[in-house]
């Protein structure tokens, strides 16, 4: 990556910490990923996405910024993208996943946050990831504390738009979120310059439908008795659809697809015949974050499908696409916005309902429900998933973890016995 060097320095990033991140991130990213046998070959756009994180799309970017559009910097998937690209805008995902922003985070976060706000926090005080220099906004929302807090710190230098998302599905929440949802289209159209139109919301609505449809078809390649690909290279392809061109998204992941339908028909898995499957919940697995995946994959299990924001969350439901007023867009986008099932809801029985949904459709053998250090939210709803699941006859094993590798060995230990006990 070290053509990029003169660019990150424009962006006034701390070149020799971020020296640091750019060492580790190649050997990693091999151990976890370059070591699997029989990869799908669309895989390797996003190797050479990896291989170039903080090179190829940052330069994108730029240039983009440079033709007068803006970058808007997202942290949950309750945030529209349709909004931000009908005005011509560019959404790009922040949130950190690795213990290397960690510590940057903690300078001025409780040490009892979840790991995910710290590194974000961190990322950004620490001048260490282009997305953070490049956004020209930060679009927040009222989710869980940690977040809702962590906002003031970010918000000090950079244009901070926050969205009150509600916390109930009652009717008046529908209409909270719809009346945001317009609020946030003002904030973007002032940002940008540019007015969002029925013909242009009704065309990113339908560029945003289409990524949703690419991803949950390379989704449903792993309801397939014999898997075509690993869940860590889905995983990896979920968390770069954040911060890629949508179009492109769409177009690479309809071209696996394409690939994975073939391998089913001719019976190509890379897992041996027999592999326990586990459907993974909980809190979302940023990048780059592949701790859990790893271990499950390398203790004789396979991942099938990932019940968080970096999986089923992100692209189910579709926006309707027939509204001819700018209202009716806002609350086509409000009722499918409002689907999504996070721990940030009361009550939240629908997350429940899509879990066990889930197991049976992607023929799971077991559920690992997910927690990161210090999420309450997740944490506390682990007790109604876990006691959902047993009730329903689906062996569950809850987990917490956070970024460190502190604690990988125990991980494995557990897993390796809940496999070994389906
Ligand atoms: S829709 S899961 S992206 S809020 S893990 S920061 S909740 S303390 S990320 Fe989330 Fe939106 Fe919900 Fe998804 Fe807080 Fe929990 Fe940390 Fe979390």
């Amino acid at each position: 990556m070290s053509n990029y060097v003169e660019m990150w320095k424009e962006l006034g990033m701390d070149l020799e910490n971020h020296d640091n991140l750019c060492q580790v991130l190649p050997t990693a990213f091999g151990d976890v990923f370059l070591s699997q046998q029989n990869r799908p070959q669309g895989m390797a756009f996003w190797d050479m996405v990896v291989a170039e994180i903080h090179g190829i799309r940052p330069a994108e970017l730029i240039e983009a910024q440079k033709q007068g559009r803006k970058v808007f910097g997202t942290f949950c998937v309750y945030v529209p993208d349709e909004v931000v690209i009908a005005a011509n805008g560019i959404v790009t995902g922040l949130c950190g996943g690795s213990q290397f922003w960690v510590p940057g985070g903690e300078k001025v976060l409780p040490k009892a946050t979840c790991p995910l706000i710290k590194a974000s926090v961190g990322a950004r005080l620490d001048r260490t990831c282009p997305f953070f220099r490049i956004a020209d906004m930060y679009v927040g929302e009222t989710t869980c504390d940690g977040k809702k807090k962590a906002w003031e710190i970010l918000g000090q230098d950079v244009p901070m738009h926050i969205m009150d998302l509600p916390q109930m599905k009652r009717p008046q929440d529908l209409d909270k979120w719809t009346a945001e949802i317009a609020a946030f289209a003002k904030a973007v159209e002032e940002l940008t310059g540019n007015k969002i139109t029925v013909e242009s919301l009704n065309e990113a609505i339908r560029v945003i439908n289409e990524k949703r449809k690419a991803l949950a078809r390379v989704y449903a390649a792993r309801k397939a008795a014999n898997l075509p690909i690993s869940g860590k290279d889905v995983l990896l392809l979920t968390q770069i659809a954040f911060f890629d061109d949508p179009v492109r998204c769409a177009q690479m992941c309809n071209k696996l697809a394409d690939e994975l339908e073939q391998r089913i028909k001719d019976e190509v898995s890379v897992f041996p015949k027999g592999t326990k499957r586990l459907l993974v919940s909980g809190t979302p697995l940023a990048i780059p974050n592949w701790k859990l995946h790893h271990i499950i994959e390398t203790s004789g299990a396979a991942v099938v499908c990932e019940e968080m924001c970096t999986g089923t969350r992100y692209f189910e439901n579709l926006v309707d696409e027939t509204q001819t007023t700018l209202e009716g867009q806002f609350r086509a986008l409000a009722e499918r916005y409002m689907k999504t099932n996070c721990a940030c809801f009361t009550p939240n029985t629908g997350r429940i309902d899509d879990i066990i949904r889930y197991v049976k459709e992607y023929k799971a053998d077991g559920v690992i429900d997910v927690n990161l250090k210090f999420c309450c939210l997740y944490d506390t709803e682990g007790y109604q998933v876990e006691k959902a699941l047993k009730e329903a006859g689906i062996p569950v094993l809850g987990l917490e973890t956070d970024y460190t590798d502190a604690d990988a060995e125990q991980l494995r230990t557990r897993i390796g016995a809940f496999v070994e006990m389906l």
